[in-house]
């Protein structure tokens, strides 16, 4: 039976993370994986989630089987966060919202769900992109195109590329937007820049799918859903996938969320029978830990304002990171200008390193980075931070 089947290619990211673990060096840095580490190195466990979870293990909560959309007030809290709690598309009952296997559970609902929609078969990405958004949607069975997004030239957004690419694009193409902290690059839209790309999927009857996995490592909370708020206020269909992963440093308990924005309560209804059909023919119903503990901080005033102060201070201690890092390759004598790093977004930088310069710094110097430059800025600190930007002047040359 398995005697012809090849060898699958390993995920480029989470491969690093093995070649990494596997690494004896005890002075070698991760900046590969997009994971946020503290001060000490460490994936932070959240003193607001650890509160619940002690409140929830005092309630000795049943494990029945949840309904098939997830947590009833885990669902509420997802839209509030993304739409705003005094949202108008919330009160009319337009928005769907169903638990998912974390971010990318979301995305594949979502892609499953528009396979059986009216669309091109097309989906367009951004180049570059989240690697798993080819895979993912290739698997679901669409054609996957990229559109082109980022400048290496200026380091910054190729906005008029981006218009003319989706432009180009069979009309009802499905378009993965990431909606903040741009994964790989850091750099994001203005609100400028959404208002001409929302006029454009009008125009071209685009289905637009949100992805935002990193709410909250931009300029905040609010701040980081403007893509989703305009989306919300152009009166359109869309989809946005969201994840938990990252800001309640969550990764392996998987909660994120679908939601669909509908153009009436009684559609909305229809729409969520629909991603029901597609969850129960998947995994049947969600988990219910970590829904339930999303639920209960968010819900919970003060529990609330914890996770959103410890979600700040690892907001502004990436941010202070990416100033010390331009600091010190500036002080260090770095042929190159990385000023354009501390401009970027969220927990990435697309630092312009070419792949032998990322090969060098691994065989080196232990320290571990996506072979496209990528580093994750979320993984420095003040033990590791002189060591790497030692070694980046190294391989940069001065
Ligand atoms: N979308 C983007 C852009 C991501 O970077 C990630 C990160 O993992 C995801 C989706 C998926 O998140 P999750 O780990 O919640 O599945
Ligand atoms: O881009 C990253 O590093 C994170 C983590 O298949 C990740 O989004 C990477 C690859 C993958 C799943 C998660």
């Amino acid at each position: 039976l398995f005697s012809a089947i090849e060898l699958a290619p390993r995920d480029p990211i989470l491969g690093l993370n093995e070649a990494f673990n596997a690494d004896p060096r005890t002075d070698k840095v991760n900046l590969g994986v997009g994971v946020y580490f503290n001060e000490a190195g460490k994936i932070p466990l959240m003193k607001a989630v650890a509160t619940a979870e002690q409140l929830h293990q005092q309630a000795q909560a049943a494990r029945g089987y949840l309904p098939i959309e997830g947590v009833p007030s885990y669902s509420s809290a997802v839209q509030k966060q993304l739409f705003g709690a005094d949202s108008g598309l919330l009160a009319k009952g337009l928005v769907v919202t169903a638990q998912s296997i974390g971010g990318t559970g979301a995305l594949k609902l979502g892609a499953d769900f528009i396979r059986t929609l009216d669309s091109s078969g097309v989906v367009a990405i951004s180049n570059p992109s989240w690697e798993n958004h080819r895979a993912l949607f290739t698997a679901a069975g669409y054609q996957v195109q990229d559109y082109r997004y980022y400048d290496p030239a200026s380091h910054g957004l190729d906005l008029a590329g981006m218009l003319a690419d989706l432009e180009a694009l069979p009309e009802r193409s499905v378009l993965v937007l990431h909606a903040c902290c741009h994964n790989p690059t850091g750099v994001d839209l203005t609100p400028a820049d959404w208002a001409q790309v929302i006029a454009l999927v009008e125009r071209k009857q685009h289905i637009a799918f949100l992805d935002i996995a990193y709410q909250g490592f931009g300029d905040g909370i609010e701040e980081d859903a403007v893509a989703v708020r305009m989306f919300a206020d152009s009166g359109l269909n869309f989809f946005v996938s969201s994840s938990f992963s990252k800001s309640f440093s969550f990764y392996g308990e998987r909660v994120g969320a679908l939601s669909v924005v509908s153009s009436s309560a009684q559609e909305a209804e229809r729409v969520l029978s629909q991603v029901k059909r597609v969850i129960r023919t998947n995994y049947s119903n969600p988990p219910t830990h970590g829904a339930t503990i999303v639920s209960t901080v968010l819900n919970t005033p003060e529990l609330n304002a914890m996770w959103q102060q410890e979600l700040a201070e690892m907001r502004n201690r990436i941010k202070s990171m990416r100033e010390l890092m331009v600091q010190q390759l500036k002080d260090k004598g770095a042929r190159q200008d990385f000023s354009f790093v501390t401009g970027q977004c969220g927990m990435f930088s697309y630092s312009g390193l070419s792949a032998d310069q990322v090969e060098r710094l691994r065989a080196e110097f232990g320290i571990y980075a996506v072979s496209t430059g990528r580093i994750c800025v979320a993984a420095l600190n003040l033990n590791n931070i002189n060591a790497v930007t030692d070694a980046i002047v190294a391989v940069s040359g001065t």
